[in-house]
């Protein structure tokens, strides 16, 4: 089902939820809520130094990472607009050790709220984009009280995922399963609008991002593939690549979903003992989940993303998303090692 532009978020899940029910009720309303949230996080975000959030917080989050001032706002942004609404059962974030179930004070819901409230926050005070990323996955039937075993679910079982991207624009992507799309917040009217209704991620591409500094610690398929693509013309791959890494993975990921590309954070001899730098529950399931909606593919190297059966809430994943044939490519590469 197609959506004309420049209708309102609103709107847009209303129709949906209107034409099969494709979503109930209740998500429509969290859908809308993490949207108010992350416009206020927005808010936050272009204050900047104006609004004396910048800097660090001389705090640790449990990923032992200094956090910043606007990495807490964000997050106390997102409980306090979730918690109260009856649509969720918890909520779990990069920022709280631990799950936090809706207190008891106010109606629980059946739905289970993970989030990055701010990726890439070592680039706010450097004014480069940054960005809250969402997922959406249903309590388990049964059980008296959410447990943190109850958000252990595959990518493959998320019902909403999305993420909003704080820059020159705020964007907000998102899928349910029906392809992908994005509202550009309108500053004016306080509204998002649907300004693109369906992307298609190119299946090859000359471009990728990976932290190149890395190089000497990475993998042997990894390199390989690196090379082949420095090589340029005069190499296997007959055809010059360009390379962007922003440090963000949210706008590194909206680059791709927007003209194609392939992103790599792979596993490297730094800590051997760490599947990867970025978080599967939190950030590669949703982002694998947008990617594929959009006609892209997500691996670790070896095996699909949103097939990974995950044991710890924090758990570290390698992530390689983007263009089809890339990450095919890349995926041979690892399998043949
Ligand atoms: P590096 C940001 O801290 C983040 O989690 C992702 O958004 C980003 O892709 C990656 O880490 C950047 O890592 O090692 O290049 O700074």
């Amino acid at each position: 089902m197609s959506h004309p532009k420049n209708i309102s978020l609103t709107r847009y899940l209303i129709e949906l939820q209107r034409s099969d029910n494709l979503i109930p009720s209740e998500l429509r309303l969290l859908l809308e809520v993490v949207a108010r949230a992350c416009k206020s996080i927005s808010h936050a975000v272009n204050k900047g130094a104006l609004g004396g959030v910048l800097g660090s917080a001389e705090s640790e989050n449990v990923q032992g990472e200094i956090q910043k001032k606007l990495d807490i706002i964000a997050n106390e942004v997102l409980i306090e607009a979730n918690e109260w609404g009856g649509h969720l059962a918890a909520m779990a974030s990069e920022e709280m050790d631990d799950i936090y179930p809706v207190p008891n004070r106010y109606p629980q819901g059946e739905y289970l709220l993970l989030f990055d409230p701010l990726d890439g926050s070592s680039n706010i005070d450097v004014n480069v984009s940054i960005g809250t990323i969402f997922s959406v996955l249903k309590k388990p039937e049964g059980g008296a009280l959410v447990s943190k075993e109850d958000f252990l679910q595959s990518g493959a079982q998320q019902v909403a995922a999305g993420y909003c991207v704080y820059g020159p624009q705020t964007t907000l992507v998102l899928t349910v399963g029906q392809g992908v799309v994005a509202f550009t917040l309108d500053r004016e009217q306080g509204s998002f609008v649907l300004t693109q209704n369906q992307f298609k991620i190119p299946e090859d591409t000359q471009e990728f991002a990976i932290n190149m500094s890395n190089m000497r610690h990475w993998d042997e398929p990894v390199k390989r593939y690196v090379d082949e693509c420095l090589q340029g013309t005069e190499g296997p791959r007959g055809k010059n690549f360009n390379m962007r890494w922003i440090a963000s993975m949210v706008a590194d990921v909206h680059r791709i979903l927007t003209r194609g590309g392939v992103f790599m954070y792979p596993w490297d001899r730094r800590e051997p003992n760490k599947a990867g730098k970025l978080r599967l529950m939190y950030e590669a399931n949703p982002m694998s989940w947008i990617i594929e909606q959009a006609g892209g593919a997500s691996t670790n190297g070896r095996e699909r993303i949103l097939d990974l059966q995950p044991t710890q809430l924090h758990e570290r994943v390698s992530v390689v998303l983007g263009s089809k044939n890339e990450v095919e490519r890349i995926t041979a590469y690892h399998r043949g090692a």
